[in-house]
């Protein structure tokens, strides 16, 4: 039997305030949890659901430095913007702090010094990177050099974005400091260490055989950890951004941000609530960690042994992390800009909030990687939600309204139809259980969709405006039932789709109905009179998602053109080498497809010398309507060669981007065909 819970702490991943959040923090992280809390809240569970912006680490000092502003600034930024686009998507966290307040500063800095009063550090001292220049230890991000596995020069300290190898500083070749640039020296310094090998029996017995319920991708990931065996970690670092550490004689030392993170739940749940200990110190409350794959050891391997080595708190119940979303096939990307950020989706898209919980859910990463594309969002939108919910409960409202004046009518003797409608009901409200209290949120997604579909195929098959011509009164039955089964959407899509329940609730004019009422046929009484109609979801047309692509496409563009590196100069020529290359401009004065090729077009062209035939593969980028009439270099003294039986003599002159892409080299001004280049 499953354990019985008094109360329910929820955590959310605490989003890095050096950048805004996109659509895979949402698929992976905060749709899973919001689902969840509302659930829980819905059934009248006592759950807190905590979160805050992650404030301290080096991804936020390099930003400031790039910005030529201060690490307060980046936070204070984004802070707003995250806290801001989260209540716009209807995120309900219960609190969303920061690990900059001054409660989380010393929650953390106490946390510390009692592990350290008591012994459980190892103090040791090793050599690290320093740069003389600037006068300042450089964390791993800070330095580069040439990738030892693929010779990318532009490789970090800690990983090669090139070939994605994980690297340590002293791994990289020609190593230098990207903050003065100058090559660092090996200092001494000295740190602390939480020895995970102490801990490892206890992981060992609470993860691999107590917790064998937990995700299998969570489940596999720790127990190669702890297989592979844990050694003890560095829990600070030389850095003037960060939570000091609270001890004599660690000036310009700071917390490792993955040290404090974690006691942000802690600080969090202090600022909500005087009674916190109760949430965080009783064997009653089930914390759920909601995470991402890539914080799985954090949050299953080193903040337990911290919060074992500082006793009395309670271990996490589950941890239920998912997978990545991916973005119209790639990798979404902070530093790239490829994301759809939430914030920009809420402005360009007003209204549509619950059309991207929708789909985040439907294609949630629950069990793998999984791709967002714009076109299956509009698929999903016009033909789930449009064509099945939104319908289906516009049908009723409006039938409701056209022949009872909005009064409901009142539900006659039912037929077996009616009956075996009304049974699907009742098996709905334990398959969204069952779903959501394992963190099958896709799975129960279906199953509240599940009910608007039972609603939709009732009245397809009951065909009341048929009926109400011959059998008015069995009219009322139906429209009844009709009535019933919106009521119940609203219940079933309150966790999933919070704007659309309360729009259903509103148009029904009645108040938030109980969990327990899930699958009930007699949620609205005959004669109670409901409101007025509105519609649910819009259709999206090809126009919004082809605006969108291409905000994507130039993004892309943009990325390849700024990573484009100019291949190297070739080798000397003399300038006889050059005198023997012939280039005219050129008059294309017709151009042709060449039959069964995609790239090849047939050009004539007059030289000034002659009018001859050139084949060009540049059909993929101009039309040959386009290309007649245009001047452009030619080579003319290339040796001729045959192409799909064509003979072309000589070469159009092009240039060819980072991508491929080709262009033409028009002189500024017309110029008499023959004239020299040179
Ligand atoms: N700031 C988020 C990330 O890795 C990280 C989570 C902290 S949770 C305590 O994207
Ligand atoms: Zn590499």
């Amino acid at each position: 039997m499953a354990k019985e819970f008094k109360r329910y702490l929820i955590t959310s991943a605490l989003p890095y305030a050096n950048g805004p959040v996109h659509i895979g923090h949402l698929a992976g992280v905060y749709i899973p949890s919001d689902i969840y809390t509302r659930y829980l809240r819905l059934r009248g569970r006592d759950v807190i659901s905590v979160c805050g912006s992650d404030e301290h680490g080096v991804p936020i000092t390099i930003k400031a430095r790039r910005e030529g502003i201060t690490p307060q600034q980046v936070v204070d930024r984004y802070h707003e913007i995250i806290k801001k686009s989260f209540e716009g998507l209807g995120i309900a966290f219960d609190i969303y702090s920061r690990t900059t307040s001054p409660v989380h500063t010393e929650t953390a800095s106490a946390f510390f010094r009692k592990l350290y009063d008591e012994g459980k550090f190892i103090e040791k001292t090793s050599m690290q990177y320093y740069d003389e220049e600037a006068q300042t230890f450089l964390a791993d991000r800070y330095i580069m050099g040439t990738c030892p596995k693929c010779g990318n020069e532009r490789a970090y300290g800690d990983q090669c974005e090139a070939c994605g190898s994980t690297l340590s500083p002293d791994e990289l070749l020609n190593p230098h400091s990207t903050v003065s640039g100058s090559v660092p020296v090996k200092r001494e310094t000295k740190h602390w260490y939480l020895p995970l090998n102490e801990y490892e029996p206890m992981l060992r017995k609470w993860i691999l055989e107590d917790h064998k319920d937990w995700k299998s991708n969570v489940y596999g990931q720790c127990k190669s950890w702890l297989d592979g065996g844990l050694q003890p970690r560095a829990v600070s670092r030389d850095l003037d951004w960060g939570i000091p550490v609270p001890v004599e004689g660690a000036e310009g030392k700071v917390l490792y941000v993955w040290f404090d993170a974690p006691i942000g739940y802690i600080s969090a749940t202090k600022e909500l609530t005087p009674e916190w200990e109760k949430y965080w110190k009783s064997e009653d409350t089930k914390l759920v960690h909601f995470i991402g794959k890539d914080n799985i050891v954090f949050h299953c391997i080193v903040f337990p042994s911290m919060l074992k080595a500082h006793g009395g708190y309670i271990l996490p119940e589950n941890v239920p992390a998912n997978e990545f979303l991916n973005l119209e096939g790639d990798k979404i990307s902070t530093s790239r800009n490829w994301a759809i950020w939430l914030h920009e989706y809420l402005e360009e898209m007003p209204g549509k909030e619950d059309v991207l919980r929708y789909v985040l859910c439907a294609n949630a990463p629950e069990t793998k990687d999984n791709d967002f594309t714009w076109k299956d969002y509009q698929t999903r939108n016009n033909n789930e939600l449009v064509a099945v919910l939104g319908n289906f409960v516009n049908r009723a409202m409006v039938l409701t309204h056209k022949y009872y004046g909005g009064e409901v009518p009142a539900c006659g003797e039912l037929n077996d139809y009616d009956r075996a409608t009304l049974g699907e009901l009742s098996h709905i409200k334990s398959a969204l259980e069952n779903n959501i209290e394992n963190y099958r949120f896709r799975d129960a997604l279906k199953e509240a969709m599940n009910v608007a579909r039972i609603g939709n195929k009732y009245l397809a098959d009951t065909e009341p405006w048929k009926v109400i011509k011959s059998d008015p009164e069995r009219v009322k039955t139906i429209l009844n039932i009709a009535l019933q089964i919106t009521a119940n959407i609203a219940i079933a899509c309150e966790p999933f789709m919070p704007f659309t329940a309360a729009k259903i609730l509103r148009m029904l004019d009645t108040e938030r109905f109980d969990w327990e009422r899930l699958g009930a046929t007699d949620l609205v009484e005959a004669g109670h009179r409901v409101g007025e109609p509105e519609l649910l979801f819009e259709k999206i047309d090809d126009e919004t998602i082809q605006r969108q692509l291409d905000k994507l496409a130039a993004i892309k563009a943009a990325n390849l053109a700024a990573e484009a590196k100019a291949e190297p100069q070739k080798e000397e020529c003399s300038i006889d080498d050059f005198q023997k290359i012939d280039i005219r401009v050129s008059t294309i004065v017709a151009a042709e497809k060449v039959a069964k090729t995609k790239k090849l077009l047939k050009l004539t062209i007059d030289t000034g010398i002659d009018r001859r035939v050139i084949v060009s593969g540049i059909a993929e980028f101009y039309s040959p309507e386009e290309l007649v009439g245009k001047q452009v270099p030619v080579l003319v003294n290339l040796a001729p060669r045959e192409l799909k039986g064509i003979v072309s003599q000589g070469m159009i002159l092009m240039a060819a981007d980072a991508t491929g892409r080709l262009r033409l080299l028009n002189p500024d001004e017309a110029v008499t065909s023959g004239a020299v280049v040179g």
